[in-house]
């Protein structure tokens, strides 16, 4: 039985065994959320992936997909990393966006991870209108069969908070 719940927040001051970065395909870091979590993360992070980009991904993470590294100085024992689709793709971007919920499930559960932090991934840089988002990620959550006990969308501001909320009323 999988909890799911919405709180207003800033993701990298949440405490949870992982927290969801909403990065892209170099796994380089970037802006965002990606910015906020290795900066107070600290460098043990980028080490990671860099050491994941030269071994498992020396293209870079596919859309869709879903990797852990430590989390450094964050309150979480991972962060996982997974890349939304930017939303004027022309490829299936909604069964992409899916996929980064389901695929970081999946790693965390392999983690063995029970509390999980996501961010609205894609709705930021990537230009995802939150409405449908949200139903995205909800949908593909409540979809996927995990043993993660807690699963926790963290939104920066109030209308994506809002937003989430009423989708898990
Ligand atoms: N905590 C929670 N949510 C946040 C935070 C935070 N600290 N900061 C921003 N948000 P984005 P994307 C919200 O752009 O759209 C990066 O450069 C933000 O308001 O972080 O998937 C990566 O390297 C928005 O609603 O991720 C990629 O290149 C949501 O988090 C690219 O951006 C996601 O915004 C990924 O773009």
């Amino acid at each position: 039985m999988t909890t799911l719940i919405a709180v207003r927040g800033d993701i990298t001051r949440q405490r949870a065994d992982a927290l969801v970065n909403a990065a892209n395909s170099s796994l380089l870091g970037g802006g965002g959320v990606d910015g906020a979590l290795h900066r107070r993360g600290g460098p043990a992070i980028l080490e990671e992936c860099r050491r994941l980009r030269a071994t498992a991904y020396p293209e870079g993470l596919p859309t869709g997909r879903a990797v852990a590294t430590t989390a450094g100085r964050l309150d979480a024992r991972w962060v996982i990393h997974t890349v939304g689709p930017v939303h004027s793709t022309t490829e299936d971007r909604s069964a992409l966006l899916a996929s980064c919920y389901r695929e970081s499930l999946r790693v965390a559960d392999e983690l063995g991870a029970r509390t999980v932090a996501f961010p609205a991934i894609s709705t930021g840089a990537y230009g995802w209108p939150v409405d449908d988002a949200a139903r995205i990620a909800v949908a593909a959550v409540r979809a996927v069969p995990t043993a993660v006990e807690e699963v926790r969308f963290v939104l920066f501001d109030d209308r994506a908070y809002e937003t989430f909320a009423a989708r898990l009323r």
